[in-house]
């Protein structure tokens, strides 16, 4: 029987390398794998090496323009420094160049890209670099172990158009991504792509801190949060806050804007969504298939897209993970402001006025009398309303409700508390020295002045504040006066 085993074995490989063989001559005759590749894109570099021109994300290098392949000389260093992850927190990323993502590099179907990868003498770590866009062992991670004041170069052909990520793959891999080690490689298809007003560099990432969302100060790594697959925050472009305000990406009206995102992981995958647009094309998964018309596109870890969309209305679009607790509790949120006139056939705001009002409805009215009435009325209020953010113990939630109980913010100005139940409050506040930055809705329309006197005075009165009054008379003149600015 043993002797069986070889020839059974040697028969199946024959018929294994029999059946290959066509395959394999298709494909040398069309080494792109697809209808589009010219077989001279293929040959030899031509003209003298070009030093790649790399930028700061979320810039991008220049669109290619050239007819043939080049030798493309790519220069990364690896870089161990402290940044800023959100406003006051500070962590110790790992970077390709300094930021994270590492620069976006481009190159066209063909080329010979000559990448040299230098460590920073500063560095704790080795480093190296695997790229999508390879075909080779560790995608060049085993030829770039780059030990700190090091520096390793390898060449690859680039054999496949699309967008891919590269990322440092050394051991322990998912620490060195969770540190922020990954960026993009663009491969131009021989063409080119078509043109785009806007082209901005955006890539998605988890960050595993062992304080919670918004702990100042410098936070390690977590490696128990990692395991457990359970970020502390997720995150475009490697901080908080790195695409909006003041660094949001801009376009401008009946501009189109294309982006090119990946996303680093390590762990989670992206429902990638921007508010208020829809992807005119979406690269599926950063290859050759183009999807039209897409409303969120799903970028895997390790995966990316090329997506284009029309900006024909002024305002801000938000870019976001649409597994949106990330995005409005974990901070992964971008903008993209634009410019230019109003487009009222497109976009128009009618105006906002009350339909009914619990005030309007004297028999819905709170009919609490006494102070026991009130105090119970109150705790009602308390219970089906703001609990639901404030929670029970009125203790709030880190980052994203302050807390009532206790509140310096509340006991410092309890007339104050009137205005915020009936109109709302947004924008940066500072709670216990903590900073929230959200938003509370409107609750004047839902809520009698009986009943926002009784809660304000419950709360006043319990969760160990200070005490005090306040009355329906109060409540009244505050919303007669309207909301203030
Ligand atoms: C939908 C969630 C939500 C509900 C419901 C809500 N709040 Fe708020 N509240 C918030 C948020 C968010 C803030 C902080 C806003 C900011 O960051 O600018 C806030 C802030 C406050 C503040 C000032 C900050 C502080 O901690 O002292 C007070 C007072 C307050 N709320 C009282 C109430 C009361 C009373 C109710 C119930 C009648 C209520 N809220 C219901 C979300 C809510
Ligand atoms: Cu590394």
């Amino acid at each position: 029987m043993s002797r069986m085993l070889p020839i059974v074995l040697s028969a199946s490989l024959l018929a294994a390398a029999l059946y290959a063989t066509p395959t394999l001559a298709a494909k040398a005759a069309n080494p792109a794998g697809h209808s589009r590749a010219l077989a001279a894109d293929f040959g030899a570099p031509q003209g003298a090496p070009i030093e790649e021109k790399l930028v700061d994300p979320p810039g991008v290098p220049a669109p290619i323009h050239r007819n043939h392949p080049a030798r493309v000389i790519v220069r990364l260093e690896t870089r161990e420094v402290v940044k800023e992850i959100a406003d006051g927190v500070r962590y110790d990323f790992w970077t390709f160049n300094g930021s994270t993502p590492g620069p976006l590099i481009r190159v066209r179907e063909g080329d010979t890209v000559e990448l040299h990868l230098r460590n920073d003498p500063n560095s704790h770590m080795t480093h190296n670099i695997d790229l999508h866009a390879v075909m080779g062992p560790g995608g060049g991670a085993v030829s770039t172990a780059t030990a700190p004041g090091h520096e390793s170069v390898f060449t690859f052909k680039a054999m496949r158009s699309g967008v891919f990520v590269y990322h440092c793959a050394t051991p322990p891999v998912p620490m060195h991504i969770a540190n922020g080690m990954y960026g993009l490689i663009v491969v131009e298809p021989p063409q080119g792509l078509p043109k785009a007003d806007h082209e901005y560099y955006v890539m998605q990432g988890d960050f595993y801190t062992t304080g919670t969302y918004h702990e100042p100060g410098l936070q390690s790594f977590d490696m128990q949060k990692l395991l457990a697959e359970q970020p502390t925050y997720v995150l475009f472009n490697g901080r908080e806050g790195s695409l909006t305000g003041d660094n949001a990406l801009k376009s401008g009206v009946g501009d189109t804007v294309r982006l090119f995102v990946g996303n680093g992981g390590p762990n989670l995958a992206s429902s990638f969504h921007v508010i208020g647009g829809i992807f005119d094309d979406a690269n599926v998964e950063g290859g050759t298939l183009v999807n039209h018309n897409v409303q969120t596109t799903l970028i895997p870890a390790g995966g990316a897209t090329m997506v284009e969309l029309s900006t024909p209305v002024p305002g801000a679009l938000l870019l976001v993970d649409h597994s949106v607790t990330r995005a409005f509790m974990k901070g992964a949120m971008g903008q993209i402001d634009i410019s230019g006139p109003a487009q009222p056939a497109i976009y128009e705001k009618g105006p906002n006025t009350t339909f009914v009002s619990k005030a309007a409805l004297p028999a819905q009215q709170s009919m609490a009398a006494s102070a026991g009435d009130k105090a119970a009325d109150g705790k009602r209020v308390f219970t089906q309303i703001c609990s639901a953010c404030h929670q029970g113990n009125a203790m709030g939630l880190p980052g994203a409700f302050p807390p009532l109980a206790m509140s310096d913010y509340l006991n410092s100005d309890p007339q104050r508390a009137i205005g915020i139940v009936l109109h709302g409050l947004s924008g940066k506040i500072t709670v216990n020295s903590t900073g929230y930055e959200s938003v509370m809705p409107a609750l004047g329309p839902q809520l009698s002045d009986d009943e926002i006197a009784n809660v304000l005075t419950y709360v006043l009165n319990n969760f160990n504040n200070k005490g005090g009054t306040i009355s329906a008379s109060e409540v009244k003149a505050v919303r007669a006066a309207g909301p203030a600015k």
